[in-house]
């Protein structure tokens, strides 16, 4: 019989937000990810909450924040508790590029996710004119805005999936040092 991660200790959970511009594809990339289908979504009003279970030991659980301006607001308050960031971009919305960079620097200003590691996912590579994963790097400044954080930026395609499993693959590699980080943190005022 299988063991579900909420019952077994050796499995650590970390919450993970997913955020972008709204039509970015953020709920695309959740459900891709959740039910390795392809599904009709609707443009987000709240939220969306899945587990996913990608590794053996950790197990994420995955915030979809609507990415509509009025909804933007409320993305500081699920940073709180955030383990791990996933910032989708529409690399072919050129006209907003700027719009989801300003929204991803005004995000890393958030003191509870300061340090906590960030994958942007360059979406839409299956559509001409997309921007590469160096081009959302350099025109986000990344290396820039993310010098306190491990970071990683991911081209892929949610509807067929390409690069998603590589993108979460980073996340899992960087959340796992990053939780551990904070652990040794904790350990280390504890004693002293
Ligand atoms: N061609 C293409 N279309 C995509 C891709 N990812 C998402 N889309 C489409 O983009 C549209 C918006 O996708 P959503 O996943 O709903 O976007 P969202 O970021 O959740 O948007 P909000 O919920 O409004 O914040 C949908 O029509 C998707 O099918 C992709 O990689 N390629
Ligand atoms: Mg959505």
């Amino acid at each position: 019989m299988g063991l579900s991660s909420s019952k077994n200790p050796k499995v650590k959970q970390a919450q993970v937000l997913l955020l972008g511009l709204d039509s970015a594809g953020k709920s695309t990339v959740l459900y891709k990810l959740k039910l390795a289908e392809d599904i009709v979504t609707l443009p987000t009003v709240g939220f969306n909450v899945e587990m996913l279970e990608l590794g053996k030991r950790l197990s994420f659980t995955v915030w979809d924040v609507g990415g509509q301006e009025r909804m933007r607001a409320a993305w500081d308050w699920y940073c709180e508790r955030a383990d791990g960031l996933v910032y989708v971009v529409d690399s072919t919305d050129r006209e907003r590029l700027e719009d989801s960079r300003r929204e991803f620097e005004r995000l890393l200003k958030n003191e509870h996710i300061k340090n906590v590691p960030v994958v942007l996912l360059a979406n839409k590579q299956d559509k001409p004119g997309a921007l590469t994963a160096e081009d959302v790097t350099r025109l986000f400044k990344v290396k820039k805005l993310c010098c306190d954080r491990s970071w990683y930026v991911q081209p892929c395609c949610a509807v067929t999936g390409d690069g998603l499993a590589e993108g979460f693959r980073k996340l899992t590699e960087f959340v796992k040092s990053y939780m551990k980080a904070r652990a040794d943190t904790f350990a280390f005022f504890k004693q002293n």
